[in-house]
């Protein structure tokens, strides 16, 4: 079995429990089982052009990180990766704060990547890519005469041909795509919109299902949708510490039923309409006072990029509007906590809260979706309402779907969930929970890793011709 080598803006801690999250779980046992490399920056800023990576040797697994220079921090990360791609990627053109020297900085961490990483290669590696970071990475290591397989995999929407076009670097992303072997979406949208653009603007020919010939080589172009680890989380559900289960029991002797939301402060995830259609649903439904509370953790991300303060403003101002005009003495209709909450609190408070509110404006798939289904208590289900932006709802139909620029609709939809019927939530539930078990994280790496192995009769050749690609560490 091949090696497996992961490259990650940053890398996760190979020691991590289900706390970490089930993804980078899933990823760090792939790589126990095979061995290889996790390579990433390490989330430090040093000297004026970085620094070398250091070497953590875990068992038959190799963490291997390195510091940016601020100036690479400032083009590459909080640059072109995430004042460009994301909100590009996230349809949000009126957000794309484009400058020649972002793209130059991306291009050139890809490339210093691409040649801190080769002395950790060896010829039969599958290297493994992932997000909008590192879309150059195959093409500077194919540079330096990397012939391993690669793929990539897009935690993120992939926009229409159209909005890929406002970018002035669109030619040059999708050809370095083109350098992967595999190529990775969460959706059967996301690959269309890849395909499409392939269609319209280059000389790329489909060959095959989803198999695309580019000049000698042929890629593999597909939808690989992400899953979580629902059992695990399932298990974190049942496990509430002495302070949730107290919460809990005073809401029910309160008799007060609760709306949840869990987002990264993004503008992406909708949380001012979603802030808005729960002061409309009170509105209009003045029987609900004292009876529902909406809790919405929202902590900081990328608080350098000038688009999430304003976020954090808007929001701050709606949750102290509606509890300005909604609360009473003994009810504060909003709660918004504006700081990381660990797994181990989050699934309990998933599984004590009727409503699962997660309506992203445009989200890659929206693992919070699963989440909130894996926690429930499958003989009391509480109730998904799901954007229809989000890649989840490509898959979980029996949510309740919404559009989050329609406030109205999704007060009427927030008001059917917390009126719905036991027999329907447990229908409803059965139904997503069997999805979310079955397209869990292990299915998803499966699925990505059979997808990215060598082709039948090309195994070993095809690595032993490579000029580079020999451990040196
Ligand atoms: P994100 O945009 O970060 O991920 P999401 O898929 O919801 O969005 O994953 C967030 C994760 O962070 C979840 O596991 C969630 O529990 C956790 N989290 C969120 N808020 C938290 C908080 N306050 N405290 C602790 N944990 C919190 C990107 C893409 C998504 C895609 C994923 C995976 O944007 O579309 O689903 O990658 O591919």
């Amino acid at each position: 079995m091949s090696r497996l080598v992961i490259v990650s803006n940053r890398v996760a801690d190979l020691r991590a429990s289900t706390q970490t999250g089930g993804l980078a779980v899933a990823l760090a046992d792939a790589l126990r089982e095979r061995g290889g490399v996790w390579f990433g920056w390490n989330g430090e800023k040093e000297g004026e052009t970085g620094g070398d990576p250091t070497v953590e040797t875990i068992g038959k697994v190799k963490r291997v990180a390195a510091p940016l220079s601020p100036q690479d921090v400032a083009d590459y990360y909080f640059g072109y990766a995430n004042s460009v791609l994301w909100p590009l990627f996230h349809y949000r053109l009126d957000l794309v704060d484009y400058r020649p020297a972002f793209f130059a900085g991306y291009s050139r961490v890809n490339e210093t990547f691409a040649r801190q990483l080769v002395p950790f290669l060896k010829p039969d590696d599958l290297v493994w890519s992932h997000d909008y970071h590192l879309i150059l990475l195959a093409g500077h290591l194919r540079r330096l005469g990397c012939r391993q397989r690669m793929g990539f995999f897009l935690h993120i929407p992939f926009p229409p041909p159209d909005l890929l076009h406002a970018s002035p670097n669109h030619a040059e992303l999708v050809d370095a795509l083109l350098d992967y072997d595999v190529i990775g979406f969460q959706t059967h949208t996301d690959a269309g919109n890849f395909k499409l653009y392939l269609a319209e603007h280059t000389p790329a020919v489909e060959v095959g299902k989803n198999r695309f010939r580019v000049g000698e080589r042929t890629v593999l172009i597909d939808r690989f949708p992400i899953g979580i680890d629902a059992a695990g989380f399932a298990a974190l559900a049942e496990d509430a510490d002495e302070e949730v289960k107290i919460d809990l029991m005073r809401r029910q002797v309160l008799g007060r039923r609760q709306i949840i939301g869990v987002d990264r402060l993004d503008y992406s995830k909708g949380l001012p309409e979603r802030m808005k259609a729960f002061g409309r649903l009170l509105e209009r439904h003045p029987e609900l006072e004292k009876t529902v509370t909406f809790l919405q953790i929202a902590p900081p991300t990328r608080e350098e990029v000038d688009a999430y303060g304003d976020i954090r403003m808007e929001l701050e101002a709606l949750a102290g509007s509606i509890n300005g005009r909604f609360s009473d003495f003994n009810w504060t209709p909003v709660r918004y906590i504006h700081r990381p909450v660990s797994r181990g609190k989050l699934a309990p408070l998933f599984r004590g809260s009727q409503v699962g509110l997660v309506t992203p404006l445009r989200d890659g798939m929206n693992l919070v979706a699963k989440e909130y289904v894996a926690a429930q208590d499958p003989d009391n289900p509480g109730v998904l309402v799901l954007s229809k932006f989000a890649g989840a709802a490509e898959e979980m139909r029996q949510a309740l779907i919404v559009n989050p620029y329609d406030i109205d609709g999704m007060a009427r939809q927030l008001h059917r969930a917390l009126t719905m019927p036991l027999k329907e939530r447990q229908r409803r539930h059965a139904a997503l929970l069997d999805h979310v078990t079955r397209q869990n994280a292990s299915a998803w790496l499966a699925a990505f890793l059979a997808a990215l192995k060598p082709p039948a009769g090309q195994g070993e050749a095809r690595g032993a011709a490579s000029k580079a690609g020999h451990e040196a560490a």
